[in-house]
Formats: C-alpha cells, sequence, structure tokens
C-alpha cells in the first residue's frame, strides 16, 4: 500500500499548497490505492519521525518496498509504476525526469523567493529592497517558460508528471499581476487544476483541515 504524510491541521494560505498535495494527485492520476499518514506539527520533530524525513517536513512516503522522502523524488518513483506519468521509451522517460527537475530547480526557487516575501516578510524592509528583483527573476523563468511551452497543451506531448509538478509550482505564484501577464501559463495551470484526478486529490487534501476545524 502507498502511504504518505500529511499535517492534520495548517493555516489557512497553506491549504491546497501542502508539499504532500502532489504525491496524493499523482497517486490519482496513477489511479493506486494510497492511506495517509496525519501528523501534527509537534509529530513532526519527534525522532520517530525524522528516522523518515529528516528535516521534518511533509511528505515522507513508504510502500512496503521502499521508504522516501521528498516530493520530487517520491513523485518519480510513483511514475516508475505508472504510464499515466511517465512515457515508458528511454526519450521520453529522461523529458519527464528533465521536467520535474526543471520544475523543482529552476522554476520553483524563483516562484519561492517572491512568495515567501510576500506571506512572511512583506513589511520588513529588506523584503521590499529585496522584492523587485526576484519579481524581476520570476519574470524571466515565467516567460522561458512560456516562451517553451508556446500553443502546446503540455510540457511535451502528452500529460507526465512534468507537468504534474510544474502545475503545483506555477499555483505558488499567487501574484495575479504576475501571472496575468502569462495567459498561456494560467491556461497551462487551469488545465492541470481541471483534470479529474486533480480535483478529487484536492478536495480530499482539504477535507482534512476542514475536519480539523470542525472538531476544533
Ligand atoms: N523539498 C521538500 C519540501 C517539503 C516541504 O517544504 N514541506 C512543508 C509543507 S509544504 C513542511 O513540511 N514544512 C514544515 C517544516 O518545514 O517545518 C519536498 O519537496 O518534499
Amino acid at each position: 500500500m502507498n502511504r504518505f504524510s500529511s499535517f492534520d491541521w495548517v493555516p489557512d494560505f497553506a491549504r491546497g499548497h501542502v508539499k504532500e498535495f502532489r504525491v496524493r494527485w499523482a497517486l490519482e492520476e496513477a489511479g493506486l490505492p494510497y492511506s495517509e499518514m496525519c501528523i501534527s506539527q509537534d509529530d513532526k520533530i519527534a525522532p520517530a519521525y525524522l528516522r523518515k524525513q529528516p528535516f521534518g517536513q511533509v511528505p515522507c512516503y513508504d510502500d512496503g518496498e521502499v521508504a522516501m522522502f521528498e516530493s520530487g523524488a517520491i513523485l518519480l518513483h510513483i511514475a516508475e509504476k505508472s504510464e499515466v506519468l511517465m512515457p515508458r521509451d528511454p526519450q521520453g522517460r529522461a523529458r519527464t525526469m528533465s521536467w520535474v527537475f526543471a520544475a523543482l530547480n529552476s522554476v520553483e526557487p524563483a516562484v519561492s523567493a517572491v512568495t515567501h516575501i510576500d506571506l512572511f516578510y512583506k513589511d520588513e524592509e529588506w523584503a521590499k529592497l529585496r522584492r523587485p528583483g526576484a519579481v524581476e527573476f520570476l519574470l524571466l523563468r515565467l516567460r522561458q517558460l512560456a516562451g517553451w511551452l508556446g500553443d502546446r497543451e503540455w510540457l511535451e506531448d502528452r500529460f507526465t508528471a512534468g507537468d504534474l509538478m510544474m502545475t503545483t509550482v506555477l499555483r505558488d505564484v499567487r501574484q495575479d499581476d504576475v501571472i496575468a501577464q502569462f495567459p498561456t501559463l494560467r491556461a497551462y495551470r487551469a488545465r492541470g487544476e481541471a483534470r479529474p484526478a486533480f480535483q478529487k486529490a484536492m478536495r480530499d487534501h482539504l477535507a482534512l483541515f476542514a475536519n480539523a476545524d470542525a472538531a476544533a
């Protein structure tokens, strides 16, 4: 059985954006059964959890055969189990892996730099000075990505784990004025979000926190 960790509660700003969602969405796309292991903010620093995820983060994952952490690595592991997420031919596999890493290494840092400022530091003097440069770099990365995408539906000739990861990264571009400059990317992100597996995974992800709110 595929099992991954998620938080039993997160604040509103994080709902829909917790990195556990990537794993949940991937398992839905692959049609694989799964269960979640809900942990609290206290549990994440307990020695037993740190043995599963050295940084005290979610997600970690276990399928009875392997135990692992890092959403990108987990996504690629799940993709090995399902052609829905990764073509079987060497070139298709290589392109899928390239896009998963591109999302995490080339795009996400640019997104996080701006989003972290806006969410956590926006009134700090250093953040006011840093933000314009961070936005400029994000715009560059988004321009490059939009340039690649052109009028394609997905990053390659079909949906892959690369699109799944890139969609989750683009969902963290919370600045409407930024994403509005890239109608191509906004439409691409919306295509990912419209997939039935995304919808189901998001419903279940959000239900976790709604249930926690109701129980409080
Ligand atoms: N690089 C990790 C990042 C995971 C991550 O940032 N998880 C966040 C939730 S979205 C978390 O657990 N934060 C709690 C913490 O860092 O203490 C991955 O992709 O799995």
